[in-house]
C-alpha cells in the first residue's frame, strides 16, 4: 500500500523556499537566518553553539514536511502502527545521522564551509541524549533507524529523562559520575505537544460499585495525579520519506502553583508538589541489569506507560475505529519487562474506563502486546513487592491477581497436582516478602515472547521461561539483533563507505546483504592496500583522539585490540586485563620476545553502586599506569581507559578497531550489538560462544574468527559438579604468577589492599570462571598475535568479517519483527507537490 498525502505547503511552486530549499545559496541564507531569528545572535557574537543550533534548525525544517505527513498518515484507520515501548532510547547525536538519512550532507557541508565553518565541528558540539544505559537503548534507536528506512509506520514511546546517564570522569583512576545535563542549552529536535497531555494517576485505593447495567465495576480513586506532557522527536528514515516519531514523556504537576497553599502562606507545600511530580522524569537509572526495587523506578516505568496507552487510544479512536480492533491498528512492543506494567494497565483503561467485559479485553490486550526478553541474569529479573506495588497502583494489583487467578486455574487444568509447576508460573512469587514477577505478568499478557539472539531464545526456553514454553510454545520466537548500518558505518566511518561504494556502487546500506559483493575483493592485493590504508587513516585519528583526552601516547602501526562495554563482571573486561599482565611479565621475563605492539583499549561505564566494576576500571587504569612507563615493554604495549564512553565516542571506536573482545561466559550475554559494530567496520573477534558471536562466527566463517573458551553446556557441566578456581590457580604457574603479581601491590604502589577484593573473588568463588578459561583465552591470544603478523591475510580476514555482516542490519531484525510479531508493512508515503 503506498498512500499519498496532500498537506498544504505553504510554498511559493517553482521558488526554492527558504526552508525546505537545498540550493547553497538558500541553505546558506537558512542558516543565518536561524541563528538570527531563532539563536538570536549576529555571526561576530555566536558561539559554535549556536550555530550548531541554528544549523540544527535549518535541518528540521526540511524534515517537517515528511514529518506531517507520516504523522497525518497515522489518523488513517488502515494504517497499522507499530509501538515500541522503552524505557531507554540511547538515541546518540542527531545532526550527522539525520544528513545522512536526508542525504543532505554534501549541500550542507559546502554551505558551512562557505560561510566559513566546519561542519565536523558543529556536528561534534552536539550534547548526545543518553537516555539509556547500553545495549538495549541503544538496540531501541537502531530500531526507530531501521522501521523508519523501512518505511513502517511506527512511534517509539519512553520518557523524556531531565538527566540521562552520568558523564565519566577518570580521577586517579577511579572512576567519578557527573551529572549529565544534555539539556543546558535547549534541544533543538524535540517539539513539545502539550496540547496532548495525559493524567496519570497513583496510589490511594479502589472502589466496587454497580453500573446502570447492573454490572460489577471497580472505581480508582487516586491519592494522587501527575501530568505527562509528550515531546516529539523526528525519526528520520534513509533516503525515504518515512519520518516516525520518537514520544517521549515528561512528567509535570498537574497545577503549576497551588495557590490556596500559598494563600495561607504554605509557599513550600505549594511548590512542593510540583517538585515530587517532576521527580519521576528527572533522572535515569543507571544501572545496566541490575535491579533495585526502587519505588520511583516502578513509578517511572507505570508512568510512561500509562502515558502511551492512552495516546494510543487516543489515536485509535481518533481514526475512527472502536477498542474491539486495538490489536488491529496497533502492535506494542515491549522492550524487556520495562514496561510490562502496561499488561495491568491496558486491562484496567479497557475494563474500567472504557467498560469492556474483562475475556474480550484480554483478548484485545494479549493481541496487542509482546515482549521482549533481553537477560538470563537472575539479578536482572524484576520483581516488585506487593505491598509496594499494590500502595502506589492499587488497582493495578488487583487486576494482576485476577489476571493470575485465571491464569492459574487453566494451569491447573493442564497439570492436575503439580503444585511446584503452579508456583513457578505465578505471577506473584509467595517465597518471602511476596512479589510480582513482572516477566511473568510479559509472558502471560503477551502474544510472542522473543529472545535476542539464537542461543540466548534457546536458553530462554530450557532455564528461565522453560514452564512458559512447555505450557505456550507458540509463542515463543526469535529475533537477533542487529544495528543501522547508516549510523554504525556511513555516518561513523565515511571512509571506509566512500571505499566500498567505489567498489560494489551504492545501494548496500539499505541491502547490507549485497556486502558479500566485497568477497572476491579480499582476495584483490590493491584493495586490500586501500582497505589497509583507511584503517589506518582512522586508527591515526583515534591516536590524536587518545593522546588528547589522556596525554597517552599510542603508535598506530601497533594492533588496536578494543573493549567498550558497560563494565560488569559478567563481561569480564578483567580477564583482558589478566592477559595483559600476562604479556608483561612474558615481557618482563623475556625483553627479546617477538610479538606484534598491541595497544588495549577499554571504555565503559560501570554503575554507580556496583563496587567490584568500579573497582575493575582501577585495575585497568593501574596497570596501564605501569605498562605505559615501563622502558621495557611500552614499545610493544600500551593500555588506555578513555573516559565517557558513549555513542559518540562509540562512532570514533568502532572504525579504528583491529581486534573486538566479546569476552563474556558462554551463557551470559544475551546477544551483545557492539560485537556486530565492531565486525561490520572490519574488525576480528576474539569471543566465546556467547549471545551472537555464535550466529557472528556463523556467518562470517570459523576461520576468520578468534574462538575460545567453554561453551554452554560446559559451564553448565562444571558448575554442577562443583566449580573450585583455586585448583586452575594451583596448577597453571604462569596464572599464579600473573595473579601474584597483581595481589602484591606491584600495580598499586606496594598497596596490596586496592585489588584484593577482586583477586578473592576470583579465587574463591569466580562466579564467571576467568580462572576455568583463562588458558584457553591466552593461547587464542597468541593465535591472534601470529595472525596478525601475516598482515596480507589478516585484512582478508578484515574484509571477509565487513563483507558477511549482511545478517547484523537492523533492517533484517526489522523485517523479523514486522513479519513474526507485528504482521505490520511498509506504507510508502507520497508527497504531493
Ligand atoms: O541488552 C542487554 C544489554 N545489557 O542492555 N540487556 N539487557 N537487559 C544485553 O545484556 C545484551 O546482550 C543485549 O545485546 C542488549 C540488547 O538486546
Amino acid at each position: 500500500m503506498t498512500v499519498s498525502t496532500n498537506l498544504p505547503s505553504f510554498h511559493t511552486p517553482g521558488v526554492e523556499d527558504d526552508r525546505t530549499g537545498l540550493g547553497i545559496e538558500t541553505l546558506k541564507r537558512a542558516f543565518f537566518d536561524n541563528l538570527y531569528y531563532v539563536q538570536g545572535k549576529l555571526p561576530n557574537r555566536a558561539s559554535t553553539v549556536d550555530y550548531y543550533m541554528a544549523l540544527a534548525y535549518t535541518v528540521r525544517d526540511r524534515l517537517l514536511q515528511r514529518w506531517l505527513a507520516t504523522e497525518d498518515i497515522l489518523t488513517r484507520p488502515e494504517v497499522r502502527i507499530v509501538g515500541y515501548l522503552s524505557a531507554e532510547f540511547l538515541m546518540g547525536p542527531h545532526l550527522g545521522n539525520n544528513l545522512i538519512n536526508l542525504d543532505i550532507y554534501a549541500p550542507v557541508k559546502q554551505a558551512i564551509e562557505e560561510s566559513g565553518l566546519n561542519l565536523q565541528e558543529l556536528i561534534d558540539i552536539e550534547e548526545e541524549p543518553g537516555l539509556g544505559n547500553g545495549g538495549l537503548g541503544r538496540l531501541a534507536a537502531c530500531y526507530l533507524d531501521s522501521l523508519a528506512s523501512l518505511q513502517i509506520p511506527a512511534i517509539g514511546y519512553g520518557i523524556r529523562y531531565e538527566f540521562g546517564i552520568f558523564d565519566q570522569e577518570i580521577v586517579d583512576g577511579w572512576q567519578v559520575e557527573i551529572t549529565d545535563k544534555w539539556l543546558k542549552y535547549g534541544n533543538p529536535w524535540e517539539v513539545a505537544r502539550p496540547e496532548e497531555a495525559v493524567e496519570i494517576k497513583f496510589g490511594g485505593y479502589t472502589q466496587p460499585y454497580t453500573d446502570d447495567q447492573g454490572r460489577y465495576r471497580v472505581r480508582w480513586v487516586p491519592g494522587s495525579t501527575v501530568m505527562g506532557i509528550p515531546y516529539d522527536t523526528p525519526i528520520t528514515g534513509y533516503n525515504v520519506n518515512t519520518v516516525n516519531t520518537l514520544r517521549l514523556w515528561k512528567a509535570e504537576a498537574p497545577e503549576s502553583f497551588d495557590f490556596t497553599a500559598f494563600n495561607q502562606g504554605d509557599y513550600w507545600g505549594a511548590v512542593n508538589d510540583k517538585v515530587v511530580s517532576e521527580t519521576i522524569s528527572k533522572v535515569l537509572y543507571p544501572n545496566d541489569e541490575q535491579i533495585q526495587g526502587k519505588q520511583l523506578r516502578l513509578q517511572q516505568q507505570f508512568f510512561f506507560v500509562s502515558c502511551s496507552l492512552q495516546d494510543v487510544i487516543r489515536r485509535q479512536l481518533e481514526s475512527g475505529r472502536t477498542l474491539d480492533t486495538l490489536h488491529e491498528k496497533f502492535s506494542l512492543q515491549m522492550n524487556d519487562t520495562h514496561p510490562s506494567v502496561a499488561v495491568a494497565e491496558l486491562m484496567r483503561l479497557l475494563v474500567d474506563e472504557h467498560m469492556l467485559e474483562w475475556d474480550h479485553a484480554w483478548d484485545i490486550t494479549t493481541r496487542t502486546l509482546a515482549y521482549t526478553n533481553h537477560t538470563l541474569l537472575p539479578e536482572a529479573l524484576e520483581k516488585w513487592s506487593v505491598s509496594l506495588f499494590g500502595s502506589l497502583l492499587p488497582r493495578h494489583l488487583e487486576i494482576i491477581f485476577e489476571i493470575n487467578s485465571r491464569f492459574l486455574d487453566q494451569v491447573r487444568l493442564r497439570y492436575p497436582g503439580d503444585e511446584a509447576r503452579l508456583g513457578q508460573l505465578s505471577l506473584i512469587d509467595e517465597g518471602g516478602d511476596r512479589s510480582v514477577r513482572m516477566a511473568n505478568l510479559a509472558c502471560v499478557g503477551s502474544h510472542a515472547i522473543n529472545g535476542v539472539a539464537a542461543l540466548h531464545s534457546e536458553l530462554l526456553k530450557k532455564t528461565v521461561l522453560h514452564d512458559f514454553y512447555e505450557l505456550m510454545p507458540e509463542k515463543f520466537c526469535n529475533v537477533t539483533n542487529g544495528v543501522t548500518p547508516r549510523r554504525w558505518l556511513a555516518l561513523s566511518n565515511p571512509r571506509l563507505t566512500a571505499l566500498i561504494d567505489r567498489r560494489i556502487g551504492n545501494g548496500w546500506l539499505t541491502h547490507l546483504d549485497r556486502l558479500r559483493e566485497l568477497e572476491s575483493a579480499a582476495d584483490d592485493a590493491g584493495f586490500r592496500h586501500e582497505w589497509r590504508m583507511v584503517k589506518r587513516d582512522i586508527k591515526a585519528d583515534l591516536a590524536d583522539h587518545i593522546a588528547n583526552r589522556t596525554g597517552i601516547s599510542v603508535n598506530p602501526d601497533t594492533l588496536f585490540d578494543i573493549q567498550v562495554k558497560r563494565i560488569h563482571e559478567y563481561k569480564r573486561q578483567h580477564l583482558n586485563v589478566l592477559h595483559i599482565v600476562t604479556l608483561y611479565h612474558r615481557l618482563k621475563q623475556n625483553p627479546n620476545q617477538d610479538m606484534a605492539g598491541r595497544t588495549f583499549i577499554f571504555g565503559g561505564k560501570a554503575a554507580p553502586g556496583y563496587d567490584m566494576a568500579k573497582r575493575i576500571i582501577k585495575l585497568i587504569t593501574s596497570v596501564g599506569d605501569v605498562v605505559n612507563k615501563d622502558p621495557d615493554v611500552s614499545d610493544r604495549l600500551r593500555v588506555v581507559f578513555l573516559p565517557d564512553y558513549n555513542v559518540t565516542f562509540g562512532q570514533r571506536v568502532y572504525p579504528a578497531a583491529e581486534l573486538s573482545e566479546q569476552i563474556s561466559l558462554a551463557g551470559l550475554e544475551a546477544s551483545g550489538t557492539g560485537n556486530m559494530k565492531f565486525s561490520m567496520n572490519g574488525a576480528l573477534t576474539i569471543g566465546t560462544l556467547d549471545g551472537a558471536n555464535v550466529e557472528i562466527r556463523e556467518e562470517v566463517g570459523a576461520e576468520n574468527f578468534f574462538l575460545f573458551g567453554m561453551k554452554t553446556e560446559e559451564v553448565t557441566a562444571l558448575r554442577s559438579q562443583g566449580y573450585n578456581p583455586m585448583s586452575y590457580y594451583h596448577s597453571n604457574e604462569t596464572l599464579k604468577a600473573v595473579i601474584d603479581l597483581i595481589a602484591s601491590g606491584h600495580f598499586s604502589h606496594g598497596d596490596r589492599e586496592l585489588f584484593r577484593p577482586l583477586i578473592d573473588n576470583l579465587l574463591y568463588h569466580d562466579p564467571y570462571m576467568l580462572l576455568a578459561d583463562y588458558q584457553s583465552y591466552v593461547d587464542c591470544q597468541d593465535q591472534v598475535d601470529r595472525a596478525y603478523r601475516d598482515s596480507e591475510n589478516w585484512v582478508r580476514m578484515s574484509i571477509l568479517n565487513a563483507a558477511r555482516m549482511g545478517k547484523f542490519s537492523s533492517d533484517r531484525s526489522i523485517q523479523d519483527y514486522a513479519q513474526t510479531i507485528w504482521q505490520a508493512d511498509a506504507v510508502p508515503i507520497e508527497i504531493e507537490a
